[in-house]
């Protein structure tokens, strides 16, 4: 048994809510409930607390939000107690803050780790979901709360022999939990999102040579990550309950002061300035320069050629410059990347950029990578080729709702929700930033905590009323699907093949899975449909 787990295992028990995932959203929700009184039970396949920073082990994993934001806000104490290193905080000391707060608000005496769940069926008669367990057990619960996670479900490429390969493979979203060790191997790469990103200047640090296998460049600005002056800090946390609300009343869940300008008003030196200072700046903040750049193609343009006249500027051979240079879609419409020192990693004698655009990847074989131009020998394999995004742990468990129709099936034509957090044909289920809110498009943290406060008002406003039963209707749902899509539809984010519109899994329908109308306008929407006697709901005994 992992420590502090329970040491009796559940089969037969039956509780009021069972919650899926010990992350932030399962953490924070198991909390929140157990202290109301309800009896909970959460189920997760990990060996320990963290979610997506028990899984995400890989060198030099970080969060692309800045710590102190990048944290909950539910505990003015555990806010005081805690202190965040670095401005951007690596992998280790975010699972050191999930343990720590497991273990501050004793939780895991009502987890189950080691334990995936393979089905949730709700049953009309008992109204009731029954739930099964791999290892073969039933529990059942009144409520059930997926806190899956948005990026849990990992993707191998879909190339013939991908099991092939005789070395190691890794892919960075399932790492060891041991340092792996380089040094002296030829490493090949597959992928260039956020993970490789993150992970290549380590990698390349140890290994004898690195072949990176780029399919789309991705767009990147410096992270400028530093450790925290205590002075920052101090101030920080003398001031959390204002900054924590401005993080709740912005568009994306961290706090930005002044409302930006737009670039098709502003002249050519203008945009220059503002581009430069927001560079300066760092990280995400960089989208925030102007209030059009992810609107107007004409604004958007201008930020794209700034962040590829900087890869030019980073990188010293002009034809690897321009091999890593987006242009196939607008900036900021694939999720923008964080780095620390990307770009410079490719002017290492030992690192090589492979086009697979151009020369796609034919076969993974027994010793390396064959494409249409050439044969790549390999001592270790490392997949960063990212996940199932948004819907791939749901699909995954088998899911089953009133009319006996699985959320797979429902979902054929893509994801259909009410508010991102229920589904009509599945009453008393609620994700948690599922697919139709803000979610990923936002600071997670700020979302989950909205979305377990808005579930656990609605679980005591239904025991208050001696309700056991909500459901979201298929006409809420209907037009839940349609406004998320129109939002979209606003925006240049459809035009890009990126993994918020399904297109990294083959067959997976494109529709722009997260909700753009901001957390700030969501969280109001979510607010008014409780107050309304959960409009769009239907509620019974
Ligand atoms: P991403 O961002 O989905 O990146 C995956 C990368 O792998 C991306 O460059 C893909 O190219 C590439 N890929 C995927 N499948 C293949 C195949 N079959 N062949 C070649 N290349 C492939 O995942 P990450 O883990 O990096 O980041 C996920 C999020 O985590 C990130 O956005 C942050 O929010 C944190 P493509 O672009 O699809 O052409």
């Amino acid at each position: 048994m992992t420590p502090g787990s329970r040491d009796a295992r559940s089969d037969g028990a039956s509780f009021d809510v069972v919650i899926v995932g010990a992350g932030f959203a399962g953490l924070y929700q198991l909390h929140r409930l157990r202290d109301l009184g309800f009896s909970v039970r959460v189920f997760e396949a990990g060996g320990g607390v963290g979610g997506t920073w028990y899984w995400n082990r890989y060198p030099g994993a970080r969060c692309d939000i800045e710590s102190v934001d990048y944290s909950y806000s539910f505990s003015p104490e555990l806010e005081q107690e805690w202190t965040w290193t670095e401005r951007y905080a690596a992998q280790p000391e975010i699972l050191s803050y999930l343990e720590h707060v497991a273990d501050r608000f004793d939780l895991r005496r009502d987890i189950q780790f080691d334990t995936r769940i393979a089905s949730a069926h709700f049953d009309e008669a008992t109204g009731r979901w029954a739930l099964e367990t791999e290892a073969g057990e039933s529990v059942s619960a009144t409520y059930c709360v997926m806190a899956t996670g948005c990026l849990s479900s990992t993707k191998v490429p879909e190339v013939p022999g991908v099991d092939a390969f005789a070395g190691p493979t890794f892919h960075t979203g399932r790492w060891p939990h041991e340092p792996v060790d380089f040094t002296g191997q030829r490493v090949g790469v597959i992928g260039t999102g956020s993970s490789a990103i993150q992970s290549i200047p380590h990698i390349a640090r140890q290994a004898e040579s690195v072949v990176i296998f780029q399919r789309t460049p991705n767009f990147s600005v410096p992270a400028w990550n530093h450790p925290l002056d205590p002075e920052y800090v101090a101030e920080v946390k003398a001031s959390y309950p204002e900054r924590r609300e401005l993080c709740r009343q912005s568009q994306a869940g961290f706090p930005i002061t002044g409302e930006p300008g737009t670039a098709r008003e502003a002249s050519e030196e203008e945009r220059a300035e503002q581009f430069g200072e927001k560079w300066q700046e760092g990280g995400l903040r960089f989208l925030g320069a102007f209030a059009d750049l992810l609107i107007d193609p004409e604004a958007n343009d201008a930020a794209s050629e700034f962040l590829r006249s900087k890869i030019r500027e980073r990188v010293e051979d002009p034809e690897v410059a321009a091999l890593l240079s987006p242009s196939a879609y607008p900036c900021g419409t694939k999720r923008l990347c964080v780095d620390i020192g990307y770009y410079e990693t490719f002017n290492r004698d030992n690192v090589t950029l492979v086009d697979i655009r151009s020369a796609p990847i034919e076969e993974i074989t027994k010793t390396g990578v064959v494409t249409a131009a050439a044969t790549y020998e390999f001592d270790t394999l490392v997949f960063a080729t990212g996940f199932d995004a948004m819907t791939g742990a749901l699909s995954s468990i088998d899911i089953v709702g009133t009319g006996g129709r699985s959320l797979k099936e429902k979902w054929q034509e893509g994801p259909r929700s009410y508010l991102g957090l229920a589904v009509a044909e599945f009453p008393n289920l609620f994700l948690i930033t599922g697919p139709g809110s803000p979610s990923v498009l936002s600071n997670m943290v700020v979302s989950i905590e909205q979305h377990v406060d808005w579930i656990t008002d609605c679980l005591v406003h239904l025991r208050t009323a001696d309700l056991g039963r909500i459901e979201a209707t298929e006409e809420a749902e209907e037009e839940w699907v349609t406004l998320v899509a129109a939002v979209a539809d606003f925006t240049l984010f459809p035009r890009a093949n990126s993994w918020y519109i399904g297109a990294n899994v083959e067959g997976k329908p494109r529709v722009f899975m997260p909700y753009i109308g901001g957390v700030n306008t969501y969280r109001a929407q979510c607010d008014e449909i409780a107050a309304n006697d959960y409009a769009g709901f239907s509620l019974g005994a």
